[in-house]
């Protein structure tokens, strides 16, 4: 698990005006490891068109073989045989989805806090998506920013789960967290809002696996 953590990237209609697939094809060209759809926000989709723009996304990702994980619709994960699933602290109990989606799948949920993740852990996380850790103008209902303070308080507990950290990580800030702790990154905009997503996404890969552009 915690090699596909290394940099993790999250897309949905609501993130930019462009093409979804291109995006996509050019993040994992630039190297990333594993993709989540997040359909959420203003003017997200739903019903069908979700649907359809799950499935056209999920088989790039297939041609690739880097995992696909969907956030927060469970019934969407099981009808597309998605990877996995991602759920936030609001969403559906993570313990239910656990039951649902059975142990093969992965399950991912987000913590704020330590609590949060021994909860997590109890329910059957396979990794945690921790933060938001700087400012970040993709989530419009984004905890405090907690910096790397909760990340470095799980290490220092011995807790070993799989951490992917979020929340306004960029080129330049991507080394701390790794430091601090976290096996990964989780990235929207950094990636997203790049004007070229294949250079922007090898910059950050290379941050991640050996603290250089
Ligand atoms: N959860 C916490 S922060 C965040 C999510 C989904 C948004 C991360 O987006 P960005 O653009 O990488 O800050
Ligand atoms: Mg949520």
């Amino acid at each position: 698990m915690r090699d596909k953590l290394a940099l993790y990237f999250i897309l949905g209609s609501t993130n930019t005006d462009k093409n979804l697939e291109t995006i996509l094809q050019d993040a994992i060209d630039g190297g990333i490891t594993l993709f989540q759809f997040r359909e959420k926000g203003l003017g997200a989709k739903i019903g069908e068109e979700k649907h359809e723009l799950a499935k056209l996304l999920q088989q790039i990702c297939r041609n690739a073989k880097i995992p696909f994980i969907v956030n927060d619709d469970v019934e969407l994960a099981l009808e597309l045989d998605a990877d996995g699933i991602h759920v936030g602290q609001e969403d559906e109990d993570a313990q239910l989805v656990r039951k649902k989606i059975g142990s093969d799948k992965i399950l991912g949920v987000s913590a704020h806090s330590v609590e949060d993740v021994c909860r997590a852990m109890e329910a059957g996380a396979d990794y945690i998506g921790l933060g938001p850790i700087f400012p970040t103008t993709s989530k419009a209902d984004a905890k405090e920013v907690q910096g790397v303070k909760v990340l470095k308080q799980i290490r220092k507990q011995g807790i070993d789960i799989p951490i992917v950290a979020i929340g306004g990580i960029t080129e330049h800030n991507a080394r701390d967290v790794i430091l601090a702790g976290a096996d990964g990154i989780s990235v929207i905009s950094a990636i997203a809002s790049a004007s070229d997503v294949k250079n922007a996404t090898a910059r950050l890969k290379g941050m991640v696996m050996h603290g250089v552009k």
